[in-house]
C-alpha cells in the first residue's frame, strides 16, 4: 500500500484551511493571505484531488460582479491547469456583521431573505463548477440566551430554507445534494442541530429528505464528548453520510481543527477502519471525498502550512494501511470471533420466528443460565482493543 497520495484517494481541502492566516480571538494574522491559484497548484502537487470553498473565501463579501467573476475565472484556469476538481461548495453565512444572529434563522426576516439569496447565487456557482455536494454549516444559527431565540420557530425557518433550496436544485436540474454540518457551539453559545443525531432527526422532517445528508466533522462531535466513529456509523446506517470533515481534536474544549490524527488517534484509527473496511463485503463503506477541514496552527510559516496539509493525507494513508493489517491478522480474526463481534450481525429472532415462538422456546428463558455470566463468559474486548492498539503502533504485521 502506497503512502503517496494520489487522485484516487479523493483527498480534498477547504480553501479556508490552507488559507487560514492565523487570526484567532486573541491575535491577528501570523501569515500573509494565500492566493487561490497558489492553493490549487500546491494541493495538486501534494496529491490532493479536490478544492472546496465558501463564496467569501474566493471573493470578498460585497465584491462587485466584475471582481467576483475575475476570481471565478482565475480558479477555473487553475483547475484546468492542474486537474483539481471542486467536489463541494459552501456559503459563508457567519462572518459578515449582517449574520451576527444567523442567516437562515436570524430573528431579522430581511437577513433571512438576504441569506437565501446569497446561498441561491452560490448554488448556481457550485453547479457551474460541477460540485456534487453543498455543505451547510450553520455556525451562527443559534443563540447565547434562551429568551432570545424561539428554537421551534428557528427550526421552522431552517426547514423552510432547506426546503426552498431543495426545490431550487430540483427545478434547475442540478446534480447537487446538501450536507448539514453539525457543531455544538462556537461561535454561538449553542448552535442549532448540534450533533449528527440532531441533524438526522431534522432531515427526516424535510420535504425532500433524500436530497439532504450530513457532513460530520471529527472535532465537532468530540467537542460534545461524543464518539465520532459511532456517529459516522449511525450516519451510514441512515444512508446520510454525504460528506465528511476530517481533523483532530483533543477533548472537550474550543474547536481545535488540528491535523487529522493529531487528536484522538485511536478514534481516528477506528474511523478509517470503518470508512475503508466497514462496507458490506469488507470494502469501503464510504466513497466520497476525504475532506480535511483543519487549520494549520498559527505558529507555522507558509512551509509549515504545506507540511501540515501533507501530514493530513499521510496520516490517513498510514491509518488505512494499519487498519488493513489489523483486518488481515489471523489473531485479530480469532479475537473478533471470541468477542462475538460477527454474531451481532445475526438477527435475534430466526427467520419467520414470532414472539409466540420465542415465548415457546424454553432455551431462551426457562432453561437459559443467566448465572453463568457472573464470573464467566467474558467478552475479551480488552484483548481485542490491545491488538488494535498494537497494529496502530506498528507493533504487529
Ligand atoms: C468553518 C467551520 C468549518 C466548516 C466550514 C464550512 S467553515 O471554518 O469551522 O467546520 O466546515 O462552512
Ligand atoms: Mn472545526
Ligand atoms: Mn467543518
Amino acid at each position: 500500500m502506497s503512502l503517496t497520495p494520489t487522485r484516487a484517494d479523493k483527498f480534498s481541502f477547504g480553501l479556508w484551511t490552507v488559507g487560514y492566516n492565523g487570526t484567532d480571538p486573541f491575535g491577528g494574522p501570523t501569515r500573509p493571505n494565500l492566493d487561490v491559484v497558489e492553493a490549487v497548484t500546491r494541493l495538486a502537487d501534494l496529491g490532493a484531488y479536490g478544492l472546496t470553498f465558501h463564496d467569501d473565501d474566493l471573493f470578498a463579501f460585497g465584491s462587485s460582479d466584475a471582481a467576483r467573476q475575475t476570481q471565478i475565472d482565475r480558479l477555473k484556469q487553475a483547475l484546468a491547469d492542474t486537474g483539481i476538481i471542486v467536489p463541494m461548495v459552501t456559503t459563508n453565512l457567519f462572518s459578515a456583521p449582517v449574520f451576527k444572529d444567523g442567516g437562515f434563522t436570524s430573528n431579522d426576516r430581511a437577513v433571512r431573505r438576504f441569506a437565501l439569496r446569497k446561498v441561491l447565487r452560490n448554488i448556481d456557482l457550485a453547479a457551474e463548477l460541477g460540485a456534487k455536494t453543498f455543505v451547510m454549516w450553520g455556525g451562527r444559527e443559534g443563540a447565547e440566551y434562551d429568551a432570545a431565540k424561539d428554537i421551534r420557530s428557528a427550526l421552522g425557518r431552517y426547514r423552510e430554507a432547506v426546503n426552498l433550496l431543495g426545490d431550487y436544485v430540483t427545478d434547475k436540474g442540478y446534480d447537487i445534494r446538501f450536507a448539514i454540518e453539525p457543531k455544538p457551539n462556537e461561535p454561538r453559545g449553542d448552535i442549532l442541530l448540534p450533533t449528527v443525531g440532531h441533524a438526522i432527526a431534522f432531515i427526516n422532517t424535510l420535504e425532500r429528505p433524500e436530497l439532504v445528508g450530513v457532513n460530520p466533522e471529527v472535532g465537532h462531535e468530540q467537542m460534545a464528548g461524543l464518539n465520532f466513529t459511532a456517529g459516522i456509523a449511525q450516519a451510514l446506517d441512515a444512508g446520510k453520510l454525504f460528506h465528511i470533515d476530517l481533523n483532530g481534536q483533543r477533548g472537550i474544549k474550543y474547536d481545535q481543527d488540528l491535523v487529522f490524527g493529531h487528536g484522538d488517534l485511536q478514534n481516528a484509527f477506528s474511523l478509517v477502519d470503518l470508512l475503508e473496511n466497514g462496507g458490506p463485503d469488507g470494502g469501503a463503506a464510504y466513497d466520497g471525498p476525504r475532506h480535511f477541514d483543519y487549520k494549520p496552527s498559527r505558529t507555522e510559516d507558509i512551509t509549515g502550512v504545506w507540511t501540515s496539509a501533507a501530514a493530513n493525507m499521510r496520516t490517513y494513508l498510514l491509518l488505512k494501511e494499519r487498519a488493513a493489517a489489523f483486518r488481515a491478522d489471523p489473531e485479530v480474526q480469532e479475537a473478533l470471533a471470541a468477542s462475538r463481534v460477527p454474531e451481532l450481525a445475526v438477527p435475534t429472532l430466526a427467520a419467520g420466528e414470532s414472539y409466540d415462538d420465542l415465548i415457546a422456546d424454553r432455551s431462551a428463558f426457562e432453561d437459559f443460565d443467566a448465572a453463568e455470566y457472573l464470573g464467566g463468559k467474558g467478552f475479551g474486548f480488552v484483548h481485542l482493543q490491545q491488538l488494535a492498539l498494537e497494529h496502530l503502533l506498528g507493533a504487529r504485521g
